[in-house]
């Protein structure tokens, strides 16, 4: 990995964040290899996607609103839901990258949306399966995501709405949007 790209991350998210970033890239190629994507689109995507989950919390609100962000009800309720389209915004201004794609795929990571592509697809489910996850039920996503990406990441995404509500947490509109059009497409 780019040594200044490299620094830069662990300076923002810190090692730990670094190094899942790191394993997200590593199932994010396999998949790619699977699904015969552009890997290079993939591995920048990946070792960015959590660039905007800063350590220092306290300001992410403000960043947000700095970088011109449209805060919905959603994220003000639930700050966690910030990094996606923060690190988006950081991965443009920051580490210059361009591709509408990527900068997609980092924006909504966490949520899903409607008519992912596959690059939101991958790494969507990567962040989900890396290897060191492993709450009950991860094992089962791990293999369907090799076998039939949409379905593992219906799965995923019912599992996530299924914990949000045990939480009592809102769920984001992107999230339903996004379950909703893989259950449309799937019958
Ligand atoms: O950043 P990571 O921890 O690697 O993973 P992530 O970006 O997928 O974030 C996962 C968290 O986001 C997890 O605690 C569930 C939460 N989340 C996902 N969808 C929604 C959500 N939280 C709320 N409130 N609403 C959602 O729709
Ligand atoms: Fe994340
Ligand atoms: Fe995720
Ligand atoms: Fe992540």
């Amino acid at each position: 990995m780019d040594k200044q790209l490299k620094e830069s991350l662990i300076e923002d998210i810190g090692e730990k964040r670094y190094n899942h970033s790191l394993r997200v890239m590593e199932t994010a190629i396999d998949l790619g290899q699977k699904y015969c994507t552009d890997i290079d689109k993939i591995k920048i995507a990946a070792i960015l996607h959590d660039c905007g989950k800063f350590m220092d919390r306290e300001n992410l609100l403000k960043m947000a609103y700095d970088f011109g962000i449209i805060v919905d009800t959603c994220m003000e309720h639930n700050p966690e839901l910030i990094h996606g389209p923060l690190g988006s915004k950081i991965a443009e201004k920051k580490y210059k990258i361009k591709d509408r794609e990527i900068l997609e795929s980092i924006c909504y990571h966490t949520t899903g949306r409607e008519n992912m592509t596959i690059l939101d697809k991958i790494v969507y489910i990567a962040d989900y399966i890396e290897p060191c996850r492993n709450f009950p039920g991860v094992e089962e996503i791990r293999n369907l995501a090799f076998k039939d990406l949409d379905k593992s990441i219906l799965l995923a995404m019912e599992k996530t709405i299924i914990f949000l509500i045990g939480e009592n947490k809102i769920i984001h509109p992107d999230t339903v949007k996004a379950r909703n059009f893989l259950v449309i497409k799937s019958n």
